[in-house]
């Protein structure tokens, strides 16, 4: 922004997407591989920097919750700040924390990524602040910090221990590509550990139903950091340092102990999922050929890594009863959406057989989109 646009207050727009991951579910902490695309929900964040000290957040979807604080309070004043807004205010601190100059800042958050759904709304208010102080206070910063400091303001502002996939999703996506991310080998260097696939369902007749259950849930809460400490436990009885690792089934038989065993044996049996299906995008095969990898992912959250409930549960199971390829819960669990790979012709009937079957156990107000792989964060032109 030149000086003069910020004398006169112009206000700049940027844009970070939520996303839904196609397989690779708890794998991210455990340096394995996912691959998620960007969906068309996401959060904006109009922008500009101000003369004074002052930082002042906003959302449009909390209108009596706007914050305004001295920057240099940020840290401090981290347990009085209602929840929304400490995803961007954790954002700014992470900036400030590495020493950028961080103050005089008005940031207005509007987006529709439902809260709560497993579609990464929180990963997407970060990024969306995330682009918009990079372009506004630190215009150096590349993806790979960006990613960073999305994670480690909601890890250590918000408290919430999630790993990098929603965060590099929002970041590194690209519109007709899903994401091949090997996160080990993202993390441990300045370039790679990534790639981008083709995935243009419409091409071959297909489409990839998302249906919000609306039953929510939160991250912060207790289960998901147990499946994290059960993985790492899980790698100690191995001797490994993460269950990235082990590199089949076949190495689990020394885990004696049975919960472990069933954790690990996600992770394991996981990653090697994503590797067929990124696979099978690679070398450009029909995409119905997913469908069983995704209904596999689907059972092993559910009985090995016990983080589905009865509601994702019977709506995976309607759907693929109803004619889906393959389905599956998305992002951590315990509640949030389904998706469905689906004939064109029959996501109609698929979706709304999914939908009665949830009215009918009192979940009314599920929703249905269709998720076509969209761009990534940065600013809307
Ligand atoms: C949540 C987390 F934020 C991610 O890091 C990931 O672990 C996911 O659950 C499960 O794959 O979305």
């Amino acid at each position: 922004m030149t000086e003069s646009e910020e004398r006169s207050g112009a206000r700049r727009v940027w844009s970070a997407p939520g996303r839904v991951n196609l397989i690779g579910e708890h794998t991210d902490y455990n340096d394995g591989f996912v691959l998620p695309i960007a969906i068309p929900l996401a959060v904006t964040c109009r922008g500009v920097r101000h003369a004074d000290e002052l930082v002042r957040v906003r959302s449009r979807q909390r209108p009596g919750e706007p914050v305004r604080l001295p920057a240099a309070d940020l840290a401090a004043e981290r347990d009085r700040v209602p929840g929304w807004a400490r995803y961007p205010l954790g954002v700014l601190t992470e900036f400030g924390r590495r020493g950028h100059r961080i103050e005089g800042l008005d940031l207005e958050f509007d987006g529709d990524v439902p809260a709560g759904a497993g579609l990464s709304s929180s990963a997407a208010l970060c990024c969306a602040a995330a682009v918009a102080l990079r372009d506004l206070c630190a215009p150096a910063t590349g993806d790979r910090e960006l990613i960073d400091i999305a994670r480690a303001a909601e890890n250590d502002y918000v408290g919430a221990p999630t790993g990098i996939l929603d965060h590099a999703a929002s970041i590194l996506c690209t519109a007709g590509h899903a994401l091949f991310l090997d996160v080990r080998a993202f993390q441990s260097a300045e370039t790679g550990g990534f790639e981008q696939l083709p995935f243009d369902l419409a091409a071959t007749g297909l489409r990839l139903l998302v249906i919000d259950t609306g039953q929510t849930h939160e991250h912060a809460g207790g289960e998901y950091a147990a499946r994290r400490a059960e993985c790492a436990e899980a790698a100690a009885a191995l001797g490994v340092g993460s269950l990235r690792d082990i590199g089949g089934v076949d190495q689990l038989t020394g885990l004696d102990d049975p919960v472990l065993y069933r954790r690990a044996h996600h992770v394991v049996s996981e990653n090697e999922r994503v590797r067929r299906v990124a696979e099978l995008l690679r070398e450009g095969a029909d995409p119905r050929a997913i469908g069983p990898l995704l209904s596999e992912g689907h059972t092993s959250l559910r009985d090995d890594f016990a983080v589905s409930t009865e509601v994702l549960d019977t709506a995976v199971d309607t759907a693929q009863e109803a004619g889906a390829h393959g389905s599956r819960m998305v992002g951590g669990g315990f509640g949030g959406s389904i998706i469905a790979l689906v004939d064109t012709a029959d996501a109609e009937r698929v979706g709304s057989a999914v939908r009665q079957r949830l009215a009918e156990m009192g979940y009314d107000r599920s929703r249905t989109f269709e998720a076509v792989a969209g761009p990534g964060a940065g600013p809307v032109v």
